[in-house]
């Protein structure tokens, strides 16, 4: 079915953290949502853009988003009709270079609409859900060992996570692999311990710190080295039993299909925002599925409409390396009128028409800056 899109709205939206999330970058103690409301023929849809710690992850901040979509995409897409995603991405592109975070939320909404108006879930627009639940891993990163420590074990113990993600890079090598191995003798064995380094090390201090790592039973580690070491991350690639994630280094199909020509080993980190929408992602996930590459379901930290979105996508895939769609948990609030369903380590994908979610006006507007 056809969707006319009459008109967008767009809000910056500040929720604060449960506690102060630390990357190698960045401390996060808000998280700014960009959402898009997308008024067609139709039916609404919505969708959201968000990043993490201003501009200190990518070169897209909150408020560019907004100005980028107010400015620039609304005036091309309203009033246009389009049979679906394709068409409308060909749209955009056309006229609008990189901007992949502002993309996303409106092929969201895009998505969301047409979903709705054909009364089927956005999984079935992009392919068909091949599982309803998604594992989920959480990040610990409070920034003090003793403090991932008890989170963790206190998770473990609720029953509401059994993988877990630390962010390190930000401090020396020998603090930041001290810090990594205490938390994964504490935590045992039988849990799975993941690192994200974030691009902080070179690629002298990558060799030693993945060396390290390895020894220590981490299971995963995500982007070392710097987004534009492509060569480094494919020699650690190549060069250590302890796979590597790609994450900041791949964004598109583009840059999937390079790192695997070149001859990457390890996996990649989806996100809907860093292709430009989630059928966008799904075109870095197939070429990985040609290359042979392994699939991770990541996040920017989005609220439960980015969330859902990704989960969409991630549903129609064998990830081999789960998700971390967490982005929900680690907000004190949300704009949505019925939280996720996150347990035992996984989280449940909506069924209903569209993403399968209600957005609470009240609180879009309570947390909505004037
Ligand atoms: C990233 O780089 O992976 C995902 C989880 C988390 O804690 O931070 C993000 C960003
Ligand atoms: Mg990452």
């Amino acid at each position: 079915m056809s969707i006319t899109v009459e008109s967008i709205a767009c809000w910056l939206v500040d929720i604060p953290t449960i506690r102060p999330h630390k990357l190698s970058m960045a401390t996060m103690g808000c998280q700014t949502l960009t959402i898009v409301r997308m008024t067609c023929a139709q039916g609404v849809g919505w969708g959201e853009a968000t990043t993490i710690g201003g501009l200190s992850y990518g070169p897209e901040s909150p408020e560019a988003i907004k100005s980028a979509i107010e400015t620039y995409l609304s005036p091309l897409l309203c009033g246009q009709t389009f049979s679906g995603v394709a068409a409308l991405a060909a749209k955009m592109n056309a006229s609008v270079k990189g901007n992949t975070f502002a993309k996303s939320a409106l092929e969201t909404a895009f998505l969301d609409a047409q979903g709705k108006a054909l009364g089927v879930p956005v999984s079935a627009l992009l392919g068909g859900a091949v599982c309803e639940r998604l594992p989920v891993l959480w990040t610990l990163a409070s920034g003090d060992t003793d403090k991932d420590i008890d989170e963790g074990k206190r998770l473990l113990a609720e029953g509401r996570h059994n993988t877990f993600k630390l962010k390190i890079g930000a401090r020396d090598l020998t603090t930041d692999i001290r810090h990594a191995l205490a938390i994964k003798a504490a935590l045992g064995d039988d849990v799975s311990i993941r690192v994200d380094v974030n691009q902080a090390w070179d690629l002298t201090t990558a060799m030693k710190g993945m060396s390290l790592l390895q020894e220590g039973g981490i299971d995963l580690v995500e982007q070392p080295v710097a987004q534009w070491d492509r060569q480094g991350l494919i020699t650690l690639s190549q060069r250590f039993a302890v796979p590597v994630l790609a994450d900041e280094a791949v964004a598109t199909s583009h840059d999937g299909y390079a790192l695997a020509n070149g001859g990457f080993t390890g996996a990649y980190a989806l996100k809907i925002a860093k292709a430009g929408g989630p059928a966008q992602a799904l075109k870095l996930a197939h070429v990985a599925q040609a290359a042979g590459v392994a699939l991770y379901g990541g996040t920017m930290l989005e609220g439960t409409l980015g969330t859902v979105a990704s989960l969409h996508a991630w549903s129609t895939l064998n990830l081999q390396w789960g998700t971390e769609m967490f982005g929900p948990l680690l907000l004190k609030d949300d704009i949505v009128v019925r939280p996720l369903d996150f347990s035992a380590g996984q989280v449940t994908l909506p069924q209903g028409p569209g993403l399968g979610i209600e957005i609470d006006t009240d609180k879009l507007r309570h947390y909505a800056r004037p």
